[in-house]
């Protein structure tokens, strides 16, 4: 692979699987393509390597646009998405524009342009909540919110495309994942950037022994990689952390690490049809050879410090519609 398409490479994991690939790949260029919405930030992509990063802002939902950036790429890995459970229950039309319709533009551009492998990274949401066990790629999905609904549809299309078309698509399923550089919409960053400013921890009443399995960003870049350069086209790989974790223990954790008191934990009302736990077997792509190496306690202490020093990332994002969108979501009872 000498030139790939990273779709959505300004948010948080695709900004850190560009800096993966030219880390780990030094003859590669990586073509960035981002609409930069509220969560997309070139801050995240200071001191990567120009000579071999191009960025192009745009939308996957314009079809002309994306097809232009693809031309010359011989991969593409779409990162871009809306990616807020709670934002998509507010309101799902831009997730249906950009998780649906964005990628059946990709998948079409990539057809059109003979484009030899087509990522999709996707999350293990699709499979809906279960109580027991860990759901294998090979079970059913039931996605039961808006965001998870639209990731299902962006993987339908796909698939269609490689049953129909033979387009060498791949599919990835990855979870919970946390480090840093993610906007502090998502529960851990929210709850450590709060910490540190001794501000509530809005955590969901109801909620509080829901379990996610959590998966370090650069485990995940690495199962993404994996899957591109050594799955099978039309197969899908779950990327799990192998971390089940109740959010009760994640929200101690984090207060622990900041020197708070458990007083900051404020319970506010339940994300309507909140799935009580996310769990995926990964041994379809451990048999690829993948591991997640970052060990959960070591891994949310670096991100917790990264959080408290790098200020300067967060503190400008938490101002202007960031509060706005605060405001709508927890309202008095965030106070
Ligand atoms: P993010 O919200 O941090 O970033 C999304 C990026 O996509 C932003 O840079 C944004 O500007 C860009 N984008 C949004 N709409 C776009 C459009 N129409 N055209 C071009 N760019 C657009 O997201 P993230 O948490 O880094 O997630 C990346 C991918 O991984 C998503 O597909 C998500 O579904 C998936 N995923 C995330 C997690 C997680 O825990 N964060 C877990 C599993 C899977
Ligand atoms: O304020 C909060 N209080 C709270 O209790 C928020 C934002 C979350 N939570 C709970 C809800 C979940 O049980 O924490 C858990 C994690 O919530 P999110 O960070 O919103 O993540 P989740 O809904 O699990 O989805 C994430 O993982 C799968 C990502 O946002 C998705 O993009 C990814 O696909």
């Amino acid at each position: 692979m000498k030139r790939i398409m990273v779709t959505g490479g300004a948010g948080f994991i695709g900004s850190h699987f560009v800096k993966y690939q030219l880390d780990i790949y030094p003859n590669i260029q990586v073509v960035n393509f981002d609409k930069l919405t509220y969560a997309g930030n070139p801050d995240n992509l200071k001191g990567v390597d120009e000579s071999r990063h191009t960025f192009v802002k745009g939308d996957i939902a314009d079809a002309v646009a994306v097809r232009q950036a693809m031309d010359g790429c011989d991969a593409v890995v779409n990162f871009a998405a809306e990616t807020h459970v709670d934002r998509s229950i507010a309101g799902a039309s831009e997730f249906i524009d950009t998780d649906v319709r964005g990628v059946y533009n990709i998948v079409e551009a990539a057809k059109t342009l003979g484009t030899s492998r087509v990522l999709l990274v996707s999350t293990d949401e699709v499979y809906g909540s279960i109580a027991e066990g860990s759901f294998k790629e090979s079970d059913p999905i039931n996605p039961r919110n808006p965001y998870s609904a639209s990731k299902a549809g962006g993987e339908l299309i796909g698939r269609s495309y490689f049953h129909t078309f033979g387009l060498p698509v791949i599919i990835t399923r990855g979870s919970n994942t946390y480090g840093s550089h993610q906007y502090p919409e998502k529960v851990l960053p929210l709850f450590a950037t709060n910490a540190i400013d001794h501000l509530p921890l809005p955590l969901y009443k109801g909620g509080e022994h829901n379990v996610r399995d959590w998966l370090y960003v650069w485990d995940h870049c690495s199962g993404i990689d994996r899957a591109l350069r050594h799955g099978e086209p039309g197969e899908v790989y779950n990327v799990a952390g192998g971390n089940e974790r109740e959010n009760i223990v994640l929200t101690r954790r984090i207060l622990e690490l900041c020197g708070r008191g458990e007083d900051l934990i404020k319970l506010v009302p339940d994300r309507p049809g909140h799935d009580k736990r996310y769990s995926i077997d990964a041994s379809k792509l451990r048999a690829l050879d993948w591991r997640p190496t970052m060990d959960w306690d070591e891994g949310v202490a670096l991100t917790v410090r990264w959080y408290q020093e790098h200020e300067s990332w967060w503190r400008p994002i938490k101002t202007g519609e960031y509060l706005e969108y605060y405001k709508r979501q927890y309202g008095a009872s965030a106070k």
